[in-house]
């Protein structure tokens, strides 16, 4: 089976994004059962979208995990929900969207359809500081999830999809120059949170095989 890790390339003030360096890193990678293809997305609603639709139609992955920055969260944070509105920016093309509905037609939310407390529970046995979020916000990160989720929605497709936002890493936080309380933003190193992406993956992954079995 195929697993979609999607990443985010730098934007605004942040000129480093670890979620695209782990989706590069995860790229071609082989876990368990599953091959993984990395997608580093432009911080873009309208080429984000294009970008993940047009990917998902050709390779049809079983999977599809995105990934995101979230600054100044202290853990990893595994999504619970993805809402239907457009309300951040702006992005790289300067769109700024204002309490946009992303389609008009669609539901107001969907849920993950991934693991999500079985996530957590495994980041955290694994040392991974890690909780269920029931918010991705309103910009890239929840836009790109609800896209992805009504997408396979729409077109029948057997998909799982869900979304982990993910800290400053700690080489980005040490370079950081504004400070919060006289301190640095909270981090996690990179390698960490790779080994928390694919721990991630390997649980989905899990769960399926699982429920073939029976
Ligand atoms: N984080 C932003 C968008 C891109 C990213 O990595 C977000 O949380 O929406």
């Amino acid at each position: 089976m195929e697993v979609f890790v999607t990443g985010f390339e730098p934007w605004g003030e942040e000129d480093y994004n670890p979620s695209g360096e782990v989706a590069k890193r995860l790229d071609g990678q082989v876990i368990g059962s599953a091959r993984v293809r990395g997608l580093v997305l432009p911080v873009s609603y309208k080429r984000a979208k294009e970008i993940l639709i047009n990917a998902i139609d050709a390779h049809r992955p079983r999977i599809i995990l995105g990934v995101g920055l979230a600054p100044n969260t202290t853990c990893i944070r595994v999504e619970r929900v993805a809402i239907n509105v457009m309300d951040g920016g702006p992005d790289v093309d300067d769109y700024k969207p204002v309490d946009e509905p992303i389609d008009p037609n669609g539901p107001a939310a969907y849920f993950a359809t991934i693991p999500i407390r079985r996530i957590v529970e495994k980041l955290k046995e694994n040392g991974i500081p890690a909780v269920i979020s029931n918010s991705a916000g309103t910009f890239l990160c929840n836009f790109v999830m609800y896209c992805a989720l009504h997408h396979v929605a729409l077109k029948n497709y057997d998909t799982r999809v869900g979304f982990i936002h993910v800290p400053y890493t700690s080489q980005q936080s040490a370079r950081k120059q504004k400070t919060f309380m006289g301190m640095l933003p909270p981090s996690m190193p990179l390698e960490l949170i790779e080994k928390g992406i694919r721990i991630a993956v390997e649980e989905i992954i899990g769960e399926l095989e699982h429920k073939h079995e029976h």
